[in-house]
């Protein structure tokens, strides 16, 4: 697999030159000693040579381990041992490897292997970690059961599948389902548990558990209910049933990522699990439900069913995404749902997509596998998979999905067997599909319409810019929902999904006596661009009208983006029909209060740069901050008479339930709140503040009051109030930083580094000041240089801690060339400097090199 570059380059990995491994793991039995500057790791794996393997060299990952001994069928060995693991020669017949080694997880601060979190031992294995607990075949397609035993003075000891015998100073775990080693897991300390129990469709008798530090016990009950519905959902929906005695979570504070499907020890981190009214707001608690099902789901779509190798990794990440959104809709708002995800996307995947880090859903070459965690894998995976089910029907989905767990379970597969199961149960070719799986980039629709009295034309247009690596891009199919309205907003053609094969096609709708208003890519039915010419008269229609709440809602996005480039382009002033036609859609009674909030919610500034950058204007951060400023102001001026009937109109009464529906009226609240507070100086805030029972109404009058800088008072105080609360103060960090002003945000977020509570070890921590920063666009990008130059010489720190989550964060350095020459000139700068910085990781090296390419 060895690239052909000089020696010093870092290794590349590429998808076509996948051999399968020349040996089967018929088991494997762990023996961890746990201490924490020196724990023993003993193995005893049975291996079967393959037979006519095309690569037979006996070769292990091994990474950061001291080898203590080594013996094949209980006779010493002398393996080499050569960079990133070892080489030995075996015998051609079935063997049983053992080896003993040496690790320190106090040591370990990238969080990758076995590492240490407040006093507790803990795991995480994906994609390569297994390699820094032992030496052993790395590889997801190897598979094998595994028997572990725990050897410590720890309280609790866990690790994957079903327990077995335990006693006084150990524990032994059994997994009957063969699994890759980046499943294994394993958490010791001293954790209680939130237990419960949950019976399968088919009548077995499931023992679950959330296990917590002492303290954390009362706020495991919201993700316990979530873990049940989940299980309801996946086996009515999916057909899918738990398979083991024991379905544990663990929460831990140190975590690099969300959370870890590792086979029946679910690791979450802490801030995705824990909730409790007075700590978490409603968004906590709706990714923590989200995060959970996720989690959860991976049992079938990842663990009994994985990936072949790392370039499969959205056939697993994809499918989950896809089923946790599934779930979400289900259990909350299909629109809501959607349209969050939407905006998700497009703040997160589209600027990923275009540009110098856009790679495919499956991407065929990689430096570190780490770096392709991405939102194209995750995301865009999820929304191929929405567009298939959309072509192929419900019913034939479903069928399908049936036979992909039938054909394949206790297999490691490729997108290719995944579209075979489409291929075979609906007889369809998949390979013009295949595209959204091999391409990257972010299709453009152009689209022309044409009435000739009788008939309308819809004329599309698909084009894809080249991305790195592929110049060239060959048209995919794209399912477009389309439906026609008339001046009444009735429907005249329901919504029709068009599928577009071609780089130019017309669709013809007959029989229409009037000229129709038609509404396209309802539902965002596929992750493309929509480049359609109209009115802000016909948008404002829609944004009135429109069956699709989708596209409603994409109507009313547009006119806000539409209004804001041209206060920015033209100095024009916010458009007096589209704030008329806001307010009255805020009033409506009728409309769901979280469809509202997401109406009434901006498009943000990196969007307003992205558009402008797409219309040939450099983007002027500061100019991008006054013209949102001046349009919230504009607005709260034109809707202040009705603001605190408003207010008072969808305050929630009664307890706090962090329910869709309670969510909803304060999502919407809290954005009536944000106005009000623009003309009553915050004393509607300040009251709330005073009265807030629950973290989402206590944040939100917080941050209010802080946009129109008061609130210093009501910031210490909940300071003092909650600094013993890691997820409470990581809320207060990430806040400092969002709502100081553009000029500010740099010394403020420098300063916090510098805070006492400030740790640059645990990741949630060093995220809510630094992530908080990256995402502040007018302080980043100020033309100082000093948001820049921050977050570089904090990346360079970290980089010798955690490379992952270092990497992860240079993402925000991803839209640099949108810029004007002297901040390109800036960022060059700080992105040669962390490349040029001794020692820097092979996660980092890469993520600066693609950006800076
Ligand atoms: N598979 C997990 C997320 C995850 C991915 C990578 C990690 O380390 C590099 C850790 C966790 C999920 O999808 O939830
Ligand atoms: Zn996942």
């Amino acid at each position: 697999m060895k690239d052909a570059s000089p020696a010093t380059a870092p290794e590349t990995f590429y998808l076509k030159d996948y051999k399968p491994f020349g040996f089967e793991v018929e088991s494997v039995e762990l023996i961890f000693r746990l201490a924490p500057e020196a724990t023993r790791v003993l193995s005893k794996i049975r291996f079967v040579p393959r037979e006519g393997a095309a690569d037979p060299r006996f070769f292990l990952h091994g990474e950061e381990l001291e080898l203590i001994s080594a013996q094949i069928d209980g006779e010493p060995v002398a393996p080499r041992l050569i960079d990133g693991g070892l080489e030995c020669d075996v015998p051609s017949e079935p063997f049983t490897w053992e080896s003993e080694v040496q690790i320190n997880p106090a040591a370990n601060t990238a969080l990758e292997g076995l590492y240490m979190s407040n006093g507790m031992y803990c795991t995480q294995c994906e994609a390569e970690g297994f390699r820094k607990i032992t030496f052993y075949p790395d590889r997801p397609d190897v598979m094998s059961t595994f028997k572990v035993r725990i050897e410590g003075t720890e309280p609790v000891m866990l690790s994957n599948g079903n327990p077995g015998d335990s006693g006084a100073g150990f524990a032994e775990w059994h997994d009957p389902w063969p699994k890759p080693a980046y499943l294994f897991a394993l958490v010791a300390g001293e954790l209680v548990n939130h237990p419960d129990r949950f019976t399968t469709a088919s009548g077995k008798d499931v023992e679950l558990n959330i296990w917590v530090r002492p303290g954390d016990e009362t706020k495991c009950a919201f993700g316990m209910e979530a873990l049940k519905k989940s299980m309801t959902w996946d086996e009515e929906v999916y057909g899918r049933e738990y398979d083991l005695d024991v379905f544990n979570i663990v929460a831990v504070d140190d975590f690099n990522m969300g959370a870890m499907e590792n086979k029946g020890l679910n690791i979450f981190n802490s801030s995705c699990v824990l909730a409790s009214p007075e700590t978490s707001t409603d968004m906590n608690f709706e990714r923590i439900e989200a995060i959970i099902a996720h989690e959860y789901f991976h049992n079938w779509t990842g663990n009994r069913i994985t990936c072949r190798d790392w370039f499969q990794l959205c056939l697993k990440e994809g499918l989950t995404v896809y089923r946790d959104a599934q779930f979400t809709a289900d259990m909350r708002s299909e629109p809501v749902k959607r349209i969050s995800d939407v905006i998700d996307l497009r703040a997160r995947q589209f600027p990923e997509d275009g540009g110098p880090l856009a790679h495919p859903p499956r991407p065929e070459e990689f430096q570190e596998i780490n770096n392709f965690y991405t939102a194209t894998v995750y995301e865009k995976g999820a929304e191929v998979i929405g567009m298939l089910k959309r072509l192929v029907g419900d019913e034939a989905y479903y069928k399908a999905l049936d036979l992909y767990f039938d054909r394949h379970d206790g297999q490691a597969c490729t997108i290719e067997d995944w579209l075979e199961v489409f291929e075979d149960t609906t007889g369809r070719d998949m390979a013009q599909f295949k595209r959204w799986y091999s391409d990257a980039g972010t299709p453009r629709l152009k689209v022309a319409e044409e009435y000739d009295g009788e008939t309308f034309t819809l004329t599309f247009q698909q084009s894809t810019a080249p991305t790195p690596g592929q110049d060239i891009k060959e048209p995919r199919v794209i399912p477009i929902a389309v439906g026609l309205l008339n001046d009444a907003g009735e429907e005249v053609v329901p919504t029709t999904v068009l599928e577009m094969t071609e780089a130019e096609q017309s669709f013809t709708f007959e029989g229409l006596s009037e000229r129709p208003v038609p509404s396209i890519l309802r539902e965002f039915s596929a992750p493309v661009v929509l480049e359609r010419e109209t009115s802000a008269a016909e948008r404002t229609f829609l944004l009135a009208h429109d069956t699709d709440p989708f596209n409603r809602w994409e109507a009313g996005r547009a006119l806000a983006r539409e209004a804001r480039l041209a206060m920015i382009t033209e100095g024009a002033a916010p458009d007096a029909a589209y704030l008329e036609a806001l307010t009255s859609l805020v009033r409506d009674d009728a409309l769901d209060p979280a469809f509202r909030a997401l109406v009434l919610s901006p498009p943000s500034q990196s969007e307003i740069a992205q558009a402008l950058h797409e219309a040939g204007t450099t983007p002027d951060p500061a100019a991008i901050h006054d013209a949102a400023e001046t349009f919230s102001q504009t607005l709260a001026q034109a809707m202040a008479d009705s603001l605190p009937r408003l207010y008072a109109a969808t305050t929630v009464d009664g307890p706090y339930v962090p329910d869709a529906e309670g969510a909803g009226k304060r999502a919407l609240n809290s954005a009536i709140l944000g106005l009000l507070s623009r003309i009553d100086g915050g004393e509607a805030a300040a009251k709330q503040y005073e009265a807030a029972d629950n973290m989402t109404l206590q944040l939100s009058a917080l941050a209010c009051l802080l946009r129109i800088e008061k609130g210093a008072d009501q910031s210490a105080a909940f300071f003092e109030q909650w600094k013993d609360d890691r997820l409470v103060m990581d809320k207060w960090f990430g806040l400092q930083v969002s709502m100081a002003r553009p000029e500010a945000a740099a010394d403020v977020a420098r300063s916090l580094c510098d805070h006492a509570l400030f740790d640059m070890k645990n990741p949630n921590r060093f995220r809510a000041v630094m992530g908080a920063l990256a995402g502040h666009h007018a302080g980043f990008h100020h033309a100082s240089g000093a948001g820049y130059a921050l977050l570089a010489e904090k990346l360079i720190a970290l980089d010798a801690l955690n490379p992952q989550t270092t990497a992860r964060m240079c993402a925000a350095f991803q839209t640099w060339k949108r810029y004007d020459d002297d901040r390109q000139g800036k960022v060059r700068v700080e992105l040669e400097r962390i490349l040029a910085t001794e020692g820097l990781s092979r996660d980092t090296n890469e993520m600066v090199s693609r950006i800076l390419n």
